[in-house]
């Protein structure tokens, strides 16, 4: 939950309070529980989980039922373990218009979809503090791409795709003036905006690009999700502060009894742009990619199509929803549109038909700069009453059952689509934020299980300091009653989740780079091509590792003060091979090379001596021996290049005599 109010602080500290430890009601009976969780040695969970990092900036990757880890793969931050955001390939893809930033804070991922089902082949999630999104391919569970957005600050509402990821969205979270400028703080409801972006995905590629923005009133837009079935082609935001306060929020934006959902008709988005309804803004933003040649490059937006309400009427209404709402959620028949109140005591759901003939019979109950705000009692289609306190986020079964995170109270609820009634409720430990059923946000969900994102853990674990361990809690919802199976520890704070059958995946899995198509121009493709050229004082080492040594190993005429620039391309053909490569003194990460892939370190060594280089990752019985020396000389010294590989016999025998090679 990204606001917190003192009251729900306090509250929630009942609630936890309140709730005993191990006796909680249907924890599932041990024996039961464990042999529904347990994954024999050997054995593959059944999904793929996708969790955000939060303020940890990656995405963390798990197995279902059993809660098992399986990778950590770096998005907004910089991650040493493989040199993501340090190797000279990957630094680019952290360039923003601000520069270099090497961390955000990650919540909401989104798997890509075909006809509204998650179909494996990406997953996006926002960047929240210097808005981005970005974009992971699923065959390799790498970054492929990240977008800087614009006019933006605070990328929350962010990154909820369309049916077939004809779009996702962005939306600000905190307002601000578009373009930004130098304005007092005080002129908030004059001169501040509250920017939406929606970004295009090729359907082939998954390449982003920013197709358009929307200025709306300065509100702060939290949550998104996009329409399906008869919704398909709007996309709804939340927003709270429609109080426009510029500070204490915490009371200030906490007066009116309703806030907004902000209903975008897209294709109208779309129709408006055509008819050139749109303004360019000059907007400045970084656009990175790993190319073919797994080298990431930054491209430079330089302004966006900016659409209006008051210029393109039918783009946006306003549904009334109550007490700053902060998830919305739209049920797999596209009908519901559920939100969450975190500070509400009921759950409003409103519909959709019922929204489209409140906009054809114009109920509008007030307008907001252009948009119309429509009648409450027009669009909403029920109210679930006594769900718990501080509903957040809905996640649905596909049986006809929606399953609301309650915060406050911290427990779920599930209720009925038909009639809105309460059916069961679960608490949970403690303080849960999002939940995430698989495919739960979709037209078909997997269902199964629902899974907990709690954010005040307290007395889950061991302790760890001041300090505690996030939890996800895994509950088993195959039966009328929800039951808890579960609970792991998690890495940062995850936020949202999504999680897919693994079988979508797990057979599409890239093995290793081929070799021969290694593109990087200084990789080695055999031991033969590896050398050392000097150019001033930049130095390249084209160098390649292989089961158990690196070639050169030995190099000789380095001098104090150079750019020296390792290239390490992996020349393994086998799955499950990587090298690893770090030199004595370096000032930022080791490397970490896929099989036929190059990875390029900087080395500027500070002072003379002789620093060994080595191998990190345990390979083979000789891994221990895969290591190597460089000697390091005074500045101006004469030290001839020199190093031992086939290329530098080559030269030296040529009747270069005492020459140094490559000088
Ligand atoms: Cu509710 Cu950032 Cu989606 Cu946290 S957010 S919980
Ligand atoms: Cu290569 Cu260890």
């Amino acid at each position: 939950m990204s606001r917190l109010s003192t009251l729900a602080v306090v509250l929630a500290s009942l609630a936890a309070a309140g709730c005993g430890r191990a006796n909680a009601p249907r924890v599932g009976e041990v024996g039961d529980a464990a042999e529904k969780v347990y994954v024999a040695p050997g054995k593959y969970d059944e999904f793929y989980a996708f969790m955000s990092g939060g303020f940890d900036g990656q995405v963390g990757v798990y197995g279902l039922p059993s809660g098992r880890l399986l990778r950590h793969v770096p998005v907004f931050s910089q991650n040493p373990e493989n040199g993501w955001g340090y190797s000279e390939q990957t630094k680019a893809m952290l360039t923003t218009s601000y520069g270099f930033v090497p961390w955000d804070d990650a919540h909401h991922p989104q798997l890509s979809q075909t006809a509204g089902v998650p179909d494996g082949r990406w997953l996006f999630i926002n960047g929240n503090n210097t808005p981005r999104i970005a974009r992971l391919d699923l065959s390799r569970f790498e970054t492929e791409e990240i977008l800087e957005i614009p006019n933006s600050a605070g990328n929350h509402s962010s990154p909820f795709v369309t049916e077939n990821n004809e779009y996702v969205v962005g939306g600000t979270r905190f307002s601000i003036p578009a373009p930004n400028r130098d304005v007092s703080i005080e002129d908030y409801k004059t001169a501040f905006d509250g920017v939406l972006t929606f970004v295009r995905v090729d359907s082939a590629t998954g390449r982003m690009a920013i197709a358009f923005q929307i200025r709306l009133p300065a509100f702060d837009y939290d949550l998104a999700h996009a329409g399906k079935g008869p919704s398909h082609g709007w996309a709804f935001f939340t927003s709270y502060n429609s109080e426009q306060g510029n500070s204490k929020l915490e009371v200030n934006a906490s007066q009116n009894d309703k806030d907004y959902i902000a209903a975008i008709d897209w294709k109208r988005a779309e129709a408006c742009l055509e008819q050139r309804k749109a303004t360019a803004v000059p907007a400045r933003y970084a656009h990175n990619r790993l190319g073919e040649d797994g080298i990431a490059r930054s491209e430079w937006g330089d302004g966006v199509k900016m659409l209006t309400p008051a210029a393109c009427p039918g783009l946006a209404y306003y549904l009334p929803t109550p007490k700053s709402p902060h998830g919305v959620d739209v049920d797999p028949t596209g009908e519901f549109i559920v939100a969450g109140g975190k500070l509400a005591a009921l759950i409003p759901v409103h519909s959709f038909s019922k929204m489209q003939k409140a906009i054809a019979e114009k109920a509008f109950a007030a307008e907001v700069k252009g948009i119309p705000v429509l009648k409450y009692e027009a669009t909403i289609a029920g109210e679930v009453q006594n769900p718990g306190l501080g509903p957040l986020h809905t996640e649905f079964d596909g049986k006809g059952y929606a399953y609301t995170s309650m915060f406050i109270s911290s427990e779920i609820t599930k209720w009925s689509l038909k009639d809105f009634k309460v059916v069961d409720r679960v608490p949970t430990y403690y303080s849960i934020g999002h939940l995430m059923i698989p495919g739960g946000d979709s037209r078909k969900p997997f269902g199964k299980y629902v899974v907990a994102l709690n954010k005040i853990t307290k007395d889950r674990y061991l302790p760890t300091g001041p300090e505690l361990a996030h939890s996800a809690q895994l509950y088993e919802i195959t039966g009328e009653r929800m039951k808890l199976l579960l609970d792991f520890p998690t890495i940062g704070e995850p936020h949202y989740a999504q999680a897919l059958p693994a079988e979508l995946i797990q057979d599409r899995q890239l093995k290793m780079y081929p070799l021969m198509e290694n593109k990087d121009p200084y990789a080695a493709k055999s031991e033969k091509t590896t050398r050392v050229e000097r150019k001033g004082n930049v130095v390249h080492v084209v160098m390649t590792s292989v089961r158990s040594h690196f070639m050169p190993d030995k190099i000789e005429g380095i001098r104090v003060g150079d750019s020296v620039y390792f290239h390490v391309t992996n020349l393994e053909q086998d799955w499950d091979v990587p090298h690893g490569f770090a030199v004595l003194g370096a000032n930022n990460a080791e490397l970490l090379m896929m099989p036929g892939q190059t990875r390029t370190l900087v080395w500027v060594p500070q002072r003379v001596g002789i620093f060994p280089f080595y191998c990190t990752d345990f390979c083979s019985a000789l891994h221990q021996e895969m290591q190597g020396y460089i000697r390091v000389s005074p500045k101006g010294s004469n030290v001839p290049l020199k190093w031992n590989s086939p290329s530098y016999q080559a030269v030296a025998g040529a009747g270069a005599g005492a020459g140094a090679p490559g000088q």
